[in-house]
């Protein structure tokens, strides 16, 4: 009988290793408690009205849920250091890092005796990173929506999983019980799962933004800010295109690039709104229906279970 478990489920004292990935604006404790209640790992963005929002976040979750729940720190914020520290203050256990080196944090978190999983998106951040203290780390293909690296899932997890000897949670791509076990035959201890939970009952996005993802197809994401050195996956739309195009003309000021996609990721989220930037991954168009995050969490592992149990067959 299979049955997916890993190093990282006796880490985190979780059932399934199927982490949320910790999207901006996204990612709070309605969605957290669901994904956690429902055997996964919960996370909260650090991306949100500010620190005392996020600690607020992080109190409301631990009512809705006494599992364990990580927060993840976008390392580019102008507050990250505030939501370094507030971390500890409210006891959080487990934090994932995005965008950027958390090595100067590490001292402090390790004390505090919180497992750190930073985002990586290369081999040598990944070493860097297990040399720092890292616990594990999430190795996120540029699949996924949102800040994006250069390496795609296929090829960069085996290579994470051979450069280190912590766990590896693989990302970017992965929407389905065949792309979790796919992740599972390169490697990966555990999946992180961004897109697919935008369509969770449990997750607060405008209805517009649901309503844009159940309608992508596979053809539905463009990536945006090259230009400005921090590349961002997301749905094509009116604004990205525009976003694009103002890219691509040498004579458009950076400034004027950074000023129009400026909020936009929050006027997507919290609004609706037609200038605002629905990040998601290339995984929007198997995006089917909006169900609870209980559901999501089981057809992963479940539906992985089933094509692992079936695959020798196929093949006999
Ligand atoms: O962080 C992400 N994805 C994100 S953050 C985000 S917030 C945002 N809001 C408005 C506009 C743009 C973004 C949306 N999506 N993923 C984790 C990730 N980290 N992917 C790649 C990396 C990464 C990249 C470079 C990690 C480290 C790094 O460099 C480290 C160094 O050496 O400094």
């Amino acid at each position: 009988m299979i049955m997916i478990r890993s190093r990282i489920c006796d880490m985190l004292g979780i059932r399934y290793p199927v982490f949320q990935g910790g999207m901006a604006w996204v990612a709070d404790a309605s969605l957290a408690a669901a994904v956690s209640n429902a055997g996964g790992l919960g996370l909260i963005s650090s991306i949100n009205a500010g620190t005392e929002a996020v600690r607020a976040q992080i109190r409301k979750c631990r009512e809705l849920t006494d599992k364990p729940l990580g927060v993840n720190i976008m390392l580019q914020a102008p507050n990250a250091g505030e939501i370094a520290q507030m971390v500890v203050e409210e006891g959080v256990k487990i934090l994932t890092t995005g965008a950027g080196s958390p090595a100067q944090y590490m001292p402090m978190w390790k004390e505090a005796g919180i497992k750190v999983i930073p985002v990586v998106a290369s081999v040598a951040l990944a070493l860097k990173m297990q040399a720092a203290g890292a616990d594990a780390v999430v190795a996120e293909g540029a699949e996924s929506g949102g800040h994006v690296g250069e390496l795609h899932t296929m090829p960069l997890i085996p290579q994470v999983v051979d450069a280190v000897d912590i766990p590896v949670i693989a990302a970017g791509g992965i929407c389905d019980g065949r792309g979790a076990a796919a992740a599972f035959m390169l490697g990966a201890d555990a999946i992180q799962v961004g897109t697919r939970f935008l369509s969770a009952e449990e997750c607060n996005v405008h209805p517009e933004y649901k309503e844009k993802i159940l309608k992508a197809t596979d053809i539905s994401t463009i990536v945006t800010g090259k230009s400005l050195g921090h590349p961002v996956r997301s749905l094509k739309t009116p604004f990205s295109k525009t976003f694009a195009r103002m890219e691509s003309d040498p004579a458009t000021p950076q400034e004027d690039i950074l000023a129009f996609g400026s909020g936009a990721l929050r006027k997507a989220v919290q609004e609706g709104d037609r200038n605002g930037s629905y990040m998601a991954g290339e995984c929007a168009g198997m995006v089917k229906r909006i169900e609870p995050a209980k559901t999501i969490v089981e057809d992963l592992i479940l539906g992985a279970e089933k094509v692992m149990r079936s695959v020798a067959s196929r093949f006999e």
